[in-house]
């Protein structure tokens, strides 16, 4: 069996390889075709994707039916990076390494791009000749669920109106579940239903989804501060700069660092708790909760 580094490179290039394809294939006006193709060629991790399709794998080899609903996850990860990083949003002007495409292009296209990537991830999913109709209603219902008011829009509306506010540690959880955890959640729930997993399953893995999404924020939050500590370890990072409520600010350095252990903890039991033989699953815990970007 390769390492599971080699595993998420091999996962990577395939994502890549299809994303291209098929954002290759829309016909746009040739400046927002190329600031499409500009988002999605910077890279990024493609955990979403990659999550989606190992626990597709934990249950069926016939891999066809993952693609487009993996590459639509991806699709609206990307639009929802796009918008975040908006003057009226974040306001940042580096994304993957390179400048965000607000900067690169404009405003205007910025949020057309982000609506285009949004709404060709449902085309993709309605027209895949790989899904029965049922399958389509279930991704659709998934992605529009998770990423829509009830998840990660709302956890991004919440998430602004925090900005300066003093709230607690379960204030923080319900806006990450829902602005960070939600896609997360989504990516397991498509990946084992499309797989064949039954009810209690994908009960199981929905819990896994859950503690694995918390499990990537905090950390998220630890590399925002490791990243920009200086050498006394005095917070520093660029959301704590933002006043945004984040896990080392409420907990401190190392509270942060032991929710995070008791959160793959449960991540792991939820995935026990499955009984599902695919341990790429928990080998993706430590990925999610020891990466370092
Ligand atoms: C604009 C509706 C709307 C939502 C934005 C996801 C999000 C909601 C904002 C991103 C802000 C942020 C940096 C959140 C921290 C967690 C996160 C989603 C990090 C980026 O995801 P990665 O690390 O990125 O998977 P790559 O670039 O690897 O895809």
């Amino acid at each position: 069996m390769v390492t599971i580094n080699r595993f998420i490179i091999n996962k990577q290039k395939l994502i890549d390889k299809k994303l291209i394809e098929l954002v290759e294939e829309l016909e746009a006006p040739s400046l927002l075709k190329e600031a499409i193709e500009y988002a999605i060629k910077a890279g990024g991790k493609r955990l979403r994707p990659i999550l989606l399709m190992s626990t597709y794998e934990g249950f069926s080899t016939e891999l066809k039916k993952a693609t487009h609903p993996a590459v639509a996850l991806e699709l609206i990860h990307t639009y929802s990076l796009i918008h975040d990083d908006l003057p009226a949003m974040d306001d940042d002007d580096l994304r993957r390494g390179q400048p965000t495409l607000h900067r690169q292009f404009d405003e205007a296209t910025a949020i057309l791009v982000g609506d285009g990537l949004l709404t060709y991830a449902f085309q993709l999913i309605s027209s895949s000749p790989f899904l029965e109709a049922e399958e389509k209603v279930y991704v659709i219902q998934q992605l529009s669920q998770a990423s829509g008011v009830n998840g990660m829009v709302g956890g991004q509306y919440l998430d602004l109106k925090a900005e300066n506010e003093e709230i607690e540690e379960h204030e923080l959880s319900t806006i990450h579940i829902k602005k960070t955890g939600a896609l997360i959640q989504a990516a397991i729930k498509i990946g084992a239903y499309l797989g064949g997993a039954t009810p209690p399953q994908i009960e199981s893995l929905q819990t896994f989804g859950y503690y694995l999404g918390l499990t990537f924020q905090v950390q998220d939050d630890l590399l925002d501060v490791e990243g920009d500590s200086n050498e006394l370890g005095k917070l520093t990072g660029s959301d704590l700069a933002r006043n945004k409520s984040t896990y080392p600010k409420l907990l401190g350095l190392q509270g942060a660092k032991d929710q995070k252990n008791q959160y793959m903890d449960k991540a792991k039991e939820a995935y026990l708790s499955s009984n599902v033989n695919q341990p790429r699953l928990l080998e993706l815990i430590n990925v999610f909760g020891n990466r370092s970007n």
